[in-house]
């Protein structure tokens, strides 16, 4: 697939964009190409997601591709913008998806990372949000989900100063999860992986979504609420609840079917 290469191992899927000429900017095709790739690994029954660019790399996205933003008289980031849709993806679909980063991260880059349900950087990761670097009005959801994974004043130095900040400085205040060395850092998201696919698929699908709705919702509609307590049900009426409790009392290892 041009853009970007898949693979999947077991339960885990792998998504490394691969356009390095256009430093990953998240043009229609590359958004396409990843949005078409979760989809596949959700049908594959894939558990969970690692989203990636090359080891090594300088640049994990540059961001939206400058190239497709209109240049006047219509909004740069509406509903059916690819990156729009590339968040609702992420954010939606059933499986954790974990961002794993080298390099700088730039623009709507981060947005889609942040979008992910984890974030594990090399030490060398960057990240800036450049709106302000463009004159571009970033649009509403987008500030939500910058909102949901940092401080309002940590977003209003990122928004305002357009600045890069370090991985370093985004684990300490809680925007990303963990900081790894570059030589360790595969292993490390590939074990956090491994842990997440050995665990009831159902439980966790419903508790993202659960958390998304959850986050996402102020105050929480009725309607969201009573999707969340229908969804809940399914879990604890499902075979995997009943074998998870099974086997903690058994003292053995539960076999999830995703049922
Ligand atoms: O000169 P050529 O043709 O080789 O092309 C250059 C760059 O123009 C191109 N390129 C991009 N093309 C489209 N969209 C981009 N976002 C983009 N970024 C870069 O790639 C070729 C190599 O770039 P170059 O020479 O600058 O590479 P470098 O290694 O010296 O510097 C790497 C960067 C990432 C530091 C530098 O390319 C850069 O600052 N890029 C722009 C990052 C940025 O501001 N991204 C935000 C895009 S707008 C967006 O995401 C939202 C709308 S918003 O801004 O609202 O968040």
């Amino acid at each position: 697939m041009d853009f970007i290469k898949l693979t999947q191992d077991g339960y885990i899927g792998t998504i490394t964009l691969d356009n390095p000429k256009k430093l990953n900017a998240l043009s229609h095709g590359l958004v396409t190409a990843v949005i078409d790739s979760l989809q596949q690994l959700e049908k594959a029954e894939a558990r969970v997601v690692i989203l990636r660019a090359h080891s090594g790399a300088k640049v994990w996205s540059a961001g939206h591709d400058v190239g497709e933003l209109p240049e006047g008289g219509r909004d740069p980031l509406g509903w059916d913008d690819p990156l729009r849709h590339l968040v609702r993806t992420i954010e939606t679909c059933r499986m954790p998806v974990i961002a794993m980063i080298e390099g700088g991260v730039w623009g709507g880059a981060v947005e889609t990372v942040l979008a992910c349900d984890i974030v594990i950087a090399a030490p060398d990761a960057t990240f800036a949000v450049t709106p302000a670097r463009l004159g571009v009005p970033y649009n509403v959801s987008g500030m939500m989900t910058f909102m949901s994974a940092a401080s309002l004043r940590v977003v209003k130095e990122l928004a305002f100063t357009a600045a890069p900040i370090s991985a370093e400085r985004a684990e300490r205040i809680g925007m990303i999860n963990h900081v790894v060395a570059p030589e360790a850092i595969e292993e490390f998201t590939r074990e956090m992986a491994t842990t997440i696919a050995n665990n009831a698929p159902l439980s966790i699908a419903v508790m993202k979504e659960q958390l998304r709705v959850l986050a996402g919702a102020k105050p929480v509609s009725p309607r969201g609420f009573e999707k969340v307590q229908g969804l809940r049900r399914i879990v604890y009426d499902s075979h995997d609840y009943h074998e998870g409790i099974r086997a903690f009392k058994e003292k053995r290892r539960p076999v999830f079917t995703g049922k």
